[in-house]
């Protein structure tokens, strides 16, 4: 990818040639914009169903108390301390000036995700602590005028990320801003929100922050808002119009307003991977311990096999698995999480055919269903999940990841499309890999022990026809 258009001198290029108008005007006393057509909003989706997987990267003050506060852990994730302690902004703000990481290398943590085999990358600008990680004029609160760093880690990762052709997106905590008297959710300082001018707060710090992400840091490929609180449709819209007006490439996710329509793509809750696929864009945002902003304390970390299942499982689901990270004060990113995202990438390597670019699974059954005659306590009907193998299709190709290997052979779903010869995606020889067709019409593939990569084989199994008949 070429990040090569400057977004400022595109958008004065578009508002001379009148194709957009400015975006003060739009944003503060413009009409809402039309939304944009489904055929202009799948060609901007492209890239994301393509990329399948990213980087998310929760970093902001919170990384230094790390968790603990006066000696007392904080229960749950690490970036919610201030609430969860109701520090008073006063005290919370002093954190700036001992945010100093110096070992803080754009370039590193850029090839961390490239050697993860992530195709994007989305960190927050600024989260529900109101604190900008890049150098705002809205508000002194931000990682150049209040901590001795002085560095805007944003320009330096979007410079990273443009040499290494990276894809690099901004989190942006439109609603909660527990800094500003009238953003959302700080209760303990400036009280009820239902009191608080979020308008006031809306127009004058989170639409222009919006604004100077979308400005001043090159190709913004997506804008994740998040938790959307009192976000009606109006307000919701002001947003969208602001993020077209300035890059109209770039994508919003689903968490901007009430609905989670706003957006170009579903988002789903945190670590949720929907039961069955879908043809929408969506994405699941998902942490690798149990914490986004970094716990010293929280070392419960998912394997990498456990995580390779779920991106192969996602993308079989037509989903995008964003997968995060929280970087310790000092700038460093977690050694294990490293380590794990480094195994993560071996795999994806050797069998990356298999995930981008692919098209969902054009079979289901594979990843469980309804049990018959059981319900839970509330009368709910009980979703059995079932792991064994996940399936991605190219035209012609099917992509079979399995993560328990059968002793007895692998049994094809039935299809009708004349199956041509099966072979293991890591061969490079493609030795076909024997067939039987038992008297019920099932293909079963011999496979017996062949070389394998750890955690997950991929059989290839090329058909006649671009797409699976049933
Ligand atoms: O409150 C945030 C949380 O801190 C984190 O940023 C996650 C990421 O999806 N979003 C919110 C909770 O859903």
């Amino acid at each position: 990818m070429k990040r090569i258009l400057n977004p400022i001198l595109m958008s004065s290029l578009l508002v001379l040639l009148g194709a957009v108008s400015l975006p003060s005007r739009a944003a503060q006393t413009g009409p809402p914009r039309a939304t944009d057509t489904d055929a202009t909003k799948e060609r901007r989706l492209q890239w994301f169903r393509e990329a399948k997987f990213g980087l998310f990267i929760h970093w902001g003050l919170y990384a230094v108390p790390a968790g603990e506060w006066k000696g007392n852990l904080v229960p749950g994730i690490g970036e919610w301390i201030m609430n969860r302690f109701q520090i008073p902004v006063r005290e919370y703000e002093k954190l700036a000036a001992q945010f100093n990481p110096v070992k803080f290398d754009a370039d590193a943590w850029v090839k961390v995700a490239k050697d993860a085999g992530m195709r994007y990358i989305v960190i927050t600008s600024k989260h529900h602590d109101g604190f900008a990680m890049f150098h705002s004029k809205v508000s002194k609160y931000n990682v150049v005028d209040a901590t001795p760093f002085k560095r805007d880690i944003i320009k330096e990762l979007a410079a990273a990320c443009a040499r290494q052709g990276m894809r690099l997106g901004f989190y942006y905590s439109q609603a909660q801003d527990w800094h500003d008297p009238n953003g959302a959710g700080n209760t303990w300082d400036f009280g009820p929100d239902e009191k608080k001018d979020y308008d006031k707060y809306l127009r004058e710090k989170a639409e222009p922050q919006v604004r100077e992400i979308l400005t001043n840091y090159g190709p913004v490929c997506l804008v994740w808002f998040d938790t959307p609180r009192m976000m009606t449709p109006e307000r919701s819209q002001r947003f969208v119009d602001i993020v077209r007006a300035i890059q109209p490439d770039c994508l919003i996710d689903g968490r901007l307003g009430l609905t989670g329509k706003e957006g170009d793509y579903r988002s789903t809750s945190d670590n949720i991977i929907p039961d069955q696929a879908a043809d929408e864009a969506w994405e699941t945002p998902a942490t690798i311990n149990h914490t986004w902003g970094y716990k010293k304390d929280d070392h419960d970390w998912k394997r990498p096999g456990e995580i390779i299942f779920k991106l192969v499982d996602i993308v079989s689901k037509g989903g995008n698995y964003l997968l995060n990270v929280g970087p310790m004060a000092d700038g460093v990113i977690p050694a294990r999480s490293v380590e794990i995202l480094g195994e993560v990438g071996k795999w994806l390597k050797a069998n990356s055919e298999a995930v981008y670019g692919t098209g969902r699974t054009p079979f289901g059954e594979e990843v469980g269903g309804y049990l018959a005659d059981v319900k839970d306590r509330n009368g709910q009907r009980v979703w059995g999940f079932r792991s064994d193998w996940r399936c991605t299709a190219k035209p012609g190709k099917l992509y079979f990841t399995v993560f328990t290997w059968p002793r007895s052979g692998f049994d094809l779903p039935r299809f009708k499309n004349k199956v041509k010869p099966a072979y293991l995606l890591i061969d490079p020889e493609k030795r076909p890999i024997p067939m039987t067709t038992g008297a019920d019409g099932i293909i079963t593939l011999q496979t017996t022990r062949p070389e394998r990569t750890p955690m997950a084989n991929v059989i290839i199994v090329e058909i006649e026809g671009d797409r699976v008949e049933r």
